[in-house]
């Protein structure tokens, strides 16, 4: 049987780094000749991403449940697409994904139970890769931009959550989690990266899982 292509997530606070690590990651999948696509979410592309995009600019304004389901059905309108990019033997490299959705609006408020269960049943990450930083830190990599969420009080909380769901993932066998220092040199960070992800991006032989099911 032929090896599908592995689905990566690459996980943080804002400003700790994910653009530039995701980046690095396709650029070495693709040195290694290996099949990759770098996805995003929010993808604000879509019809719905553009909703999105007007509320994190506020530009305007949504009930905290309304924009949770938005983000998730974000990631719905494009599961298919993983899973044929998948299937077809190309790994998928994703920043962001339903951990940040879980992970921000339970940091508002909303009941953990709540926020993860539009989620269920989305293709699972066979890896996702935190990395980590410390709010102060991120604050300092030249401050947050003008986003809804970008305030240091906030991420400090979404930090927390984040760290709840690495250790579900990681006691449930639903794929892999792992924390990576973000706060170090980008090329340390990157070598790190490509460690973890190395014998993955070479083929997996498993199905593909589903989240939290
Ligand atoms: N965000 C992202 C959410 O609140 N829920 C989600 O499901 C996702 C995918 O959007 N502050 C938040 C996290 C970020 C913001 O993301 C925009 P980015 O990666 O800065 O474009
Ligand atoms: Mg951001």
């Amino acid at each position: 049987m032929s090896k599908r292509g592995a689905f990566i997530v690459i996980e943080g606070l804002d400003r700790s780094g994910k653009s530039t690590q995701t980046a690095l990651l396709l650029s070495r999948l693709e040195s290694a000749r290996i099949p990759a696509k770098l996805l995003k979410f929010p993808d604000r592309t879509t019809a719905i991403g553009k909703m999105i995009d007007s509320y994190l600019k506020s530009q305007s304004d949504l009930d905290d449940h309304a924009i949770h389901l938005l983000f998730s059905a974000n990631r719905w309108e494009l599961a298919s697409s993983i899973e044929h990019l998948l299937a077809a033997g190309t790994t998928v490299v994703c920043d962001r994904y339903a951990f940040s959705g879980i992970a921000f609006s339970a940091s508002k408020g909303l009941p953990y139970e709540w926020c993860r269960a539009p989620d269920v049943s989305l293709p699972a990450p066979d890896l996702a890769v935190f990395l980590d930083i410390t709010p102060e830190a991120a604050k300092a990599r030249g401050g947050y931009g003008e986003e809804r969420y970008e305030k240091e009080e906030m991420q400090r909380r979404v930090r927390e959550v984040f760290r709840r769901i690495g250790e579900e993932i990681k006691g449930s066998g639903l794929g892999a989690w792992v924390w990576v220092d973000a706060g170090r040199e980008k090329g340390v960070v990157a070598e790190e990266v490509w460690g973890h992800v190395e014998l993955l991006a070479r083929g997996v032989e498993g199905p593909l899982c589903r989240l939290w099911t």
